[in-house]
C-alpha cells in the first residue's frame, strides 16, 4: 500500500514535466515577437549594466523581468554591415555588405531571406516602426515588402498597406531646418557634418521627436493587435542615441556636465595601442575634425546620457502598452543595439573601432514562461545569433547554412558553457579581424604590408589600454587566440555544436 502514493506522485511528475515541456515548446511558437533594435548604443550606459549616473528605469525593468546578456557582440561596427548580418543570420564576409554605402540587396547572395521574410513566411502579421534595415527605403525593397505594416519608414515601390495608424502635427521648424545642399557636393558634406557634430537641446517635445512618435505608434499598434488578436512580429527601431546628440531639454536638465567623469581610457594612458587602431583616422559623427575640450567632453557625454534617458522614457510607454493590452504574457521581447559608441575612450568618438565600446552591445530577452527573472548571462553571444534564436522560439525551420547559433538554451539556463568567443570585423574589405573571448581581445589587421596585432587582457585591463601583443608573458594565450581567430566562427561554437 505504501508504494501506491509514490507511484502516483511519480506519474504526476512525469505527466506534468512532459506536458510542461511540450506546452513550452508549443507556446513560444504561438507567442508574438517584439524586437527593439536601437541605434549606436553602448551597453554600459544602462543602469542594469552598471552605469551609476545614466537613468534608464524602463530598460532596467525589462532586464529585471528577463535575461540580460553581459557579453553580447556585434559582427561589424557600423549600421549597414551589422544590420545586414543580424537580419540574415550571416556574417559580414558572407553578406558581402562591408560598408554603409554598400547596397545591401545587391551584395547579399541571391535567395538570401531576411528576418521579416522568415516571419512573414511563417504566417506572422509583420509590422515595422522606424529604422530596421540601414536604408530600407532605397536598398531593401523586397525585405520591406515582407511587412504588412510600415510606419515612419519609407515604403518600397508597389507596397500597399494600411495608412498610418497615427497622424502627428508638423514638427516646428527650428534653426536646424536649413535646406540641404545637393548630395555629393562639398557643401552637402559640410552640412551633414555640421548637423551631426552637435549636442544639446533639440527645442522639441517628446511628441515631436522621431523616437517619441515611434513609441506612440508602437503603442497604438500593440493596442490594435490585442483588439484584433493578431499573431504578430513587430520591429521597433530608434533614432537615438545616434548623433546628433540632441533631445528635449528636460532630459538634458537631469545631467550636470560638471558631475560627469572624464573618459576612463584617455588616449594618454594607452600603451602600445597602435595609433591607427583608434578609428584609423579622425573620429566620426561628432568632433570629426577637432579635439573637444574637457568641458565639451563632459557636455557631450551628458548629452548622450540625456538621449538614452529620453529613449528609455519612450520605450517605457511601449512596455506599459504591452502590459496594459494583456499581451505581455504571450509576447517575446528582445532588445539590443546595432553596435556601440565611444565617448572619448582612446581619444575617440562614435563607432568604427574594434574596442569594447564599439563592439559590445546591450542585449536583453524576455520569453514568458522560459527566461528566469532578472538573470544575467555571462556567456558570449553574437548578434548573428538573433535570427536563429528567434527562429527557434517561433518554430520557424531555418536552414543550417546560417552562421549564428540559437542561444535558446541560455534563455532557459544562462549559466552553461557556451561560445569560446565572438568575432567582429571592420574595414571596407573586412580586413580588420577581432576575437573577444571571456578573458582577452585579440585583433589582427594589415597596414602597408605589415601585420598589426593587438592583445588586451580584459580581466586586468578592461579599458584595453595596454597592448600585450608579442609580449613574452602572453605568448601562450596569444598563440591560442590567433589559432582561434584564423579558424573562424565554427571553431568558436558552443560545445554541442562545435563538432558538427
Ligand atoms: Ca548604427
Amino acid at each position: 500500500m505504501r508504494r501506491y502514493p509514490i507511484m502516483a506522485w511519480s506519474l504526476v511528475f512525469i505527466v506534468t514535466t512532459t506536458v510542461a515541456g511540450s506546452a513550452r515548446a508549443a507556446d513560444t511558437a504561438k507567442m508574438n515577437v517584439l524586437m527593439i533594435d536601437i541605434e549606436d548604443c553602448r551597453a554600459d550606459v544602462f543602469g542594469c549594466y552598471g552605469n551609476p549616473i545614466c537613468k534608464t528605469p524602463n530598460v532596467d525593468r525589462l532586464a529585471a523581468e528577463g535575461v540580460r546578456f553581459d557579453l553580447a557582440y556585434c559582427q561589424y561596427v557600423c549600421c549597414n554591415p551589422s544590420r545586414s548580418s543580424f537580419l540574415t543570420g550571416l556574417r559580414p564576409h558572407s553578406t558581402g555588405v562591408l560598408s554603409n554605402s554598400d547596397n545591401s540587396r545587391e551584395k547579399l547572395p541571391p535567395g538570401t531571406r531576411s528576418l521579416p521574410q522568415w516571419f512573414k513566411g511563417a504566417g506572422f502579421y509583420t509590422a515595422n516602426v522606424g529604422k530596421l534595415f540601414h536604408d530600407g527605403g532605397n536598398m531593401n525593397h523586397e525585405d520591406m515588402r515582407a511587412f504588412d505594416r510600415i510606419e515612419l519608414q519609407s515604403k518600397p515601390p508597389g507596397w500597399q498597406g494600411p495608412d498610418p495608424i497615427l497622424t502627428f502635427p508638423p514638427v516646428p521648424r527650428t534653426a536646424d531646418f536649413s535646406p540641404a545642399p545637393k548630395k555629393g557636393t562639398k557643401e552637402y558634406n559640410e552640412y551633414r557634418q555640421r548637423r551631426s557634430d552637435r549636442y544639446g537641446d533639440s527645442g522639441l517635445t517628446d511628441e515631436h521627436e522621431p523616437d517619441g512618435r515611434i513609441a506612440r505608434i508602437a503603442t497604438a499598434l500593440l493596442n490594435e493587435f490585442a483588439a484584433n488578436q493578431r499573431h504578430f512580429f513587430l520591429s521597433v527601431g530608434s533614432s537615438r542615441p545616434h548623433t546628433p546628440l540632441i533631445c528635449p531639454k528636460k532630459y538634458l536638465d537631469l545631467y550636470d556636465p560638471d558631475k560627469i567623469p572624464m573618459p576612463q581610457a584617455p588616449r594618454e594612458l594607452d600603451r602600445g595601442v597602435p595609433d591607427l587602431a583608434v578609428r584609423f583616422g579622425n573620429s566620426a559623427d561628432i568632433f570629426m575634425t577637432r579635439k573637444p575640450t574637457p568641458r565639451e567632453t563632459r557636455e557631450a557625454i551628458a548629452a548622450y546620457y540625456a538621449c538614452v534617458t529620453f529613449l528609455d522614457t519612450q520605450l517605457g510607454m511601449v512596455f506599459d502598452a504591452l502590459e496594459r493590452s494583456g499581451l505581455a504574457h504571450n509576447t517575446i521581447v528582445i532588445f539590443f543595439a546595432d553596435h556601440g559608441f565611444h565617448l572619448g575612450e582612446h581619444g575617440h568618438w562614435s563607432k568604427y573601432t574594434l574596442f569594447e565600446q564599439s563592439t559590445r552591445v546591450p542585449l536583453i530577452v524576455r520569453v514568458p514562461g522560459m527566461t528566469p527573472r532578472g538573470a544575467v548571462c555571462r556567456e558570449i553571444v553574437e548578434l548573428v545569433d538573433v535570427l536563429p534564436t528567434l527562429g527557434e522560439l517561433a518554430g520557424i525551420d531555418l536552414p543550417a547554412s546560417l552562421e549564428g547559433t540559437s542561444f535558446v538554451p541560455l534563455l532557459r539556463q544562462p549559466d552553461q558553457p557556451w561560445k569560446k568567443g565572438a568575432l567582429t570585423v571592420f574595414g571596407n574589405d573586412g580586413g580588420y579581424h577581432s576575437l573577444r573571448t571571456k578573458d582577452y581581445r585579440y585583433t589582427e589587421w594589415q597596414h602597408r604590408g605589415e601585420l598589426i596585432k593587438e592583445l588586451y587582457d580584459l580581466k586586468q585591463d578592461p579599458w584595453e589600454t595596454i597592448n600585450l601583443a608579442d609580449h613574452p608573458a602572453t605568448a601562450e594565450p596569444q598563440k591560442e587566440l590567433a589559432t582561434l581567430l584564423h579558424a573562424g566562427w565554427r571553431s568558436l561554437r558552443p560545445p554541442a555544436q562545435s563538432n558538427e
